[in-house]
């Protein structure tokens, strides 16, 4: 074979890998990931947006003074692989992988210990072609080889005005795409799959080096724009003054699970009642991205948004905050965590330590075997049967968290812990999720018990929250089904609402329409507690206060107000759940900007060491 055949075989071959490559990763985009297509001209750069890189990082192997097929291969199967990572994720989170999610894999829990509920027969597809494709290279007798300086020439050349030719149509769709890189599936749709990942790569390297240029001059304005967000205290200030403060984490909880019952026998009796009987919000939104319960409660201790990547309690331990337990502290409150699960899951031991928590049971302080245990660990009745006692020996006033475990994807059950009857969707995940629900609710209520016999109960207030969904998008098909109507974007918005049930024995029962989040819990705890925290800064306002705006801002840039949703990029009116005109929406565009923005530069920055 002459020097100039071998040649044409091998960029014939980087073709086909680029081809085979390109129409993989548009097969991923229309079957896996439900990224949402208006019109020809989005549905065309979905087609082409990863051609360029493509052609760029199979070049890796093409563009070298020899070129090597052995290498383009590797890079194809490494790309492959990639592709397979974010079809898995993608699948339980509907969200794209970041380099702080693979540094926290462990606690990625969805993945590890789940991942068979997330496997698809047809996925081996995804990577055994390259063993097809590594037969051929042999067939075809192909080994590293000098192109003409031409033909590279011509190659590379056409490679990166792809490249830049795709992106600038990219950029010219969506010209805030840079500003907004929080919205993944944005940048997914606009630069492809394989350019989010370099860009995520070089965002997150540049992040991490942030704080050591910040200095105090970058907190001033957001010092200013917080300060304007304050409203002036209720009527309710103070009427939990010197109780304990009990929080809850009901783990995966969605609100609507409130009000579902199948064949007369209600998912949470017991919080229902509860309810009629406290202060009780209908219309609270977690507000989490990918550190899930760790984001919650990084929401609930510091008013603080959590990052769009990553989970701050893994990746900013080290920083300062003006935390919760640190206000209580300043009250004579023992500040405590209950969980049982390890330690150092998500971080928790050194997160708490910096956020001022005095003692964190886990789960070397419990009695853990392999009956009293499913899933994550503890099943939740043993879990708080167990912290009674450690409660009891509490220095009074207290804090107390709990962190509930026992409805954690993928839901699993015992036959004797199921209390109720269970849908017959066809998806079992979603039957099985009313299982652990109620044996969540029926934990709760033997725990309130459990306190009014130990005496703690009178002289506390207590807080439930849900941390987040427990039932991704994925699953919105089977819910559909269950409810008898179709999840669309606007549904979907408010199958994000999450429980917020605040109980202070001896007060009547109130319900609060105000729209509002996690980032919002501790202003109000605060409140109640009738605490002035000094320094402070949240940017959550009591959801008590009837002055407060009403808008809740999601980590992707949507939100919600009184009579508004803004999702994948359209407005709709909340009442009718039709579209609107975007401009009503576009008002708030510029806040949900700042506020996701001036927190993130908090965090990043770790600013909070500048007050003083
Ligand atoms: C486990 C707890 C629950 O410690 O964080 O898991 P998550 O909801 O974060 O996946
Ligand atoms: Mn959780």
């Amino acid at each position: 074979m002459g020097l100039e055949r071998e040649g044409a075989s091998v960029w014939r071959y980087y073709f086909l890998l680029v081809g085979m490559l390109c129409l993989k990763t548009y097969l991923v985009y229309r079957f896996v990931f439900s990224l949402t297509i208006r019109g020809a001209g989005e549905e065309t750069l979905l087609i082409i947006n990863s051609i360029g890189s493509i052609l760029l990082l199979l070049g890796i192997g093409l563009f070298r003074k020899k070129s090597k097929p052995g290498l383009m291969l590797t890079v194809y199967f490494l790309l492959s692989i990639l592709l397979y990572g974010d079809v898995l994720y993608y699948r339980f989170y509907i969200d794209f992988i970041t380099v702080p999610v693979l540094f926290q894999f462990g606690n990625v829990g969805g993945l590890s210990q789940s991942t068979v509920e997330l496997l698809n027969v047809y996925d081996p597809l995804l990577v055994l072609d390259s063993l097809v494709l590594f037969w051929l290279m042999k067939r075809w007798k192909l080994k590293p080889v000098s192109l003409s300086p031409v033909r590279k020439k011509k190659i590379s050349i056409g490679a990166v005005g792809v490249f830049v030719a795709t992106a600038a149509i990219a950029l010219a769709m969506s010209p805030m795409l840079f500003e907004k890189s929080y919205d993944r599936e944005l940048f997914v749709k606009s630069l492809g799959a394989y350019t989010y990942h370099i860009y995520d790569i070089g965002f997150n390297s540049f992040t991490s080096i942030t704080s050591v240029f910040a200095d105090d001059t970058d907190i001033s304005d957001i010092q200013k724009f917080v300060e304007k967000k304050k409203v002036e205290a209720s009527s309710y200030e103070g009427v939990a003054e010197g109780k304990n403060v009990i929080i809850i984490s009901l783990e995966s909880t969605q609100a609507f699970m409130l009000n579902e019952s199948i064949d007369g026998k209600p998912a949470m009796p017991f919080l229902n009642d509860l309810k009629e009987d406290s202060f009780y919000f209908p219309n609270f939104y977690h507000q989490t991205a990918q550190g899930k319960t760790s984001d919650a409660e990084f929401m609930i201790d510091n008013s603080l948004y959590p990052l769009s990547g990553g989970s701050v309690f893994v990746r900013k331990p080290e920083n300062e905050f003006f935390s919760l337990p640190e206000a209580l502290k300043a009250e004579d409150y023992t500040t405590t965590s209950f969980h049982g699960n390890d330690r150092e899951f998500w971080n928790r031991a050194e997160m708490y330590e910096t956020l001022g928590y005095d003692r964190f049971y886990s789960k070397k302080d419990y009695d853990v075997s392999e009956e009293n245990s499913i899933n994550y660990g503890l099943k939740d009745i043993p879990f708080f049967e167990q912290s009674i006692p450690y409660l009891k020996e509490l220095k009074q006033p207290f804090s107390a968290k709990f962190l509930t475990l026992t409805n954690h994807f993928p839901y699993l059950l015992e036959e004797e812990d199921t209390m109720m009857p269970l849908p017959e969707t066809e998806e079992e995940v979603v039957n099985r999720y009313f299982a652990t629900v109620r044996y969540e609710d029926e934990a709760i209520k033997r725990f309130f018990e459990d306190l009014k016999s130990a005496g703690l109960y009178e002289d506390s207030i207590f807080v439930l929250y849900g941390d987040h969904y427990g039932l991704s998008e994925t699953y919105n098909t089977a819910l559909g089904e269950y409810f008898g109507e179709e999840i669309g974007a606007v549904e979907h918005v408010m199958l994000q609402k999450v429980p917020l049930i605040i109980h202070i024995p001896g007060q009547e029962g109130k319900e609060f329409d105000t729209v509002g989040g996690q980032v919002d819990l501790k202003p109000t705890i605060l409140e109640l507690l009738g605490v002035e925290e000094n320094p402070s800064l949240n940017f959550g306002t009591s959801l008590l206060s009837t002055k407060r705006q009403e808008l809740v801002i999601f980590r992707d840039g949507s939100f919600v107000t009184n009579n508004l949703i803004y999702t994948e990029n359209t407005c709709y009116n909340k009442e009718t759940g039709k579209k609107t005109n975007r401009n009503k929406c576009g008002r708030y565009f510029g806040q949900v900007q700042d506020e996701l923005d001036y927190s993130d530069k908090v965090i990043y920055g770790d600013l909070l060491r500048f007050v003083e």
